[in-house]
């Protein structure tokens, strides 16, 4: 955007939603909903700003005194804000997480659109998930998120690999959470046990990757150990959306599965947020013909 467009589109009125994570400066997110709020004649703006947990705190109360109508979060936050909110939706307390906060008059409700944003990427590749085997890699934020609305949404049943790194605990809770509050059938393994890995594979119609592998600094890293371990007829998600095609997925589709990456769920994610904050739909369409 140029300085002539910005005086004109800036003004005394216009309200801000603003971003925070570290670091962020690689975001897709501004120009998504900038403009997309061009487009819709809404009058904000979004930025990012760089903020970690140290600065988190004083961030959300300059914030609510602002009157900011809402901000998205990302790492390393995600999970540190819930604690400054006044109050989750059922979806955030579950996964423990937030990407979203609107701001009603001074109250802040945290959200997390994470998972919603990966199951409305898979319906509009055409994958019906209802009743079917999900496997999803990770236990990170998005990983958790996306298992946590797999199992809410219907998916019959849901298996979860990570490492065992800290994260796994974390996975052993979510799990938990799962069995006593949805009907999905959850069970969770070590990455490292390639046997189990192969046949959960095998029985799945859904493998999703949410670990950070296929991304820098692990391109070419891939979770599992090679493309036996895929079938056609398994549709395989990459949650990673730079580079646009993974090591992953290049398996993937010379195995002969449906296979895409993360874009879509970026984009439902926000789109998912900007009705929060604006009560309309983003016009996804006209975003995807501009960026995607
Ligand atoms: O949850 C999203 C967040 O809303 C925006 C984002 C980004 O712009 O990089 C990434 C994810 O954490």
């Amino acid at each position: 955007m140029g300085k002539i467009a910005i005086t004109e589109r800036v003004t005394g009125h216009t309200e801000l939603i603003g971003l925070i994570a570290y670091p962020i400066r690689h975001s897709m997110s501004p120009t998504m909903h900038n403009e997309a709020f061009k487009k819709l004649g809404l009058d904000y703006v979004y930025v990012c700003f760089e903020v970690d947990n140290s600065t988190l705190k004083d961030t959300v109360q300059g914030l609510r005194a602002m009157k900011v109508r809402g901000w998205n979060v990302s790492m390393p936050n995600k999970v540190a804000i819930t604690q400054y909110l006044d109050k989750l939706s059922p979806v955030s307390q579950i996964v423990g997480a937030c990407n979203t906060v609107v701001n009603d008059d001074g109250i802040l409700t945290g959200t997390i659109t994470d998972g919603t944003g990966a199951m409305h990427s898979l319906s509009e590749e055409g994958v019906d998930y209802v009743g079917k085997k999900m496997t999803v890699i990770g236990a990170g934020g998005a990983a958790t998120a996306i298992e946590v609305q797999a199992a809410l949404d219907g998916v019959r049943e849901l298996t979860i690999f990570n490492v065992k790194d800290k994260f796994f605990e974390n996975a052993q809770e979510t799990v938990k959470k799962l069995r006593e509050r949805t009907n999905c059938i959850v069970n969770l393994y070590d990455l490292a046990d390639h046997a189990k890995l192969k046949e959960e594979l095998d029985s799945s119609d859904i493998y999703i990757d949410a670990t950070s592998c296929g991304m820098k600094p692990l391109e070419n890293v891939v979770a599992i150990p090679d493309k036996s371990y895929l079938h056609k007829g398994l549709v395989v998600m990459d949650t990673v959306y730079a580079p646009r095609e993974t090591e992953l997925m290049r398996w993937a589709s010379e195995v002969g599965c449906h296979t895409f990456n993360g874009l879509g769920m970026m984009l439902w994610q926000g789109a998912a947020a900007f009705k929060l904050w604006t009560g309309k739909e983003m016009p996804t369409d006209y975003i995807k013909d501009i960026l995607f």
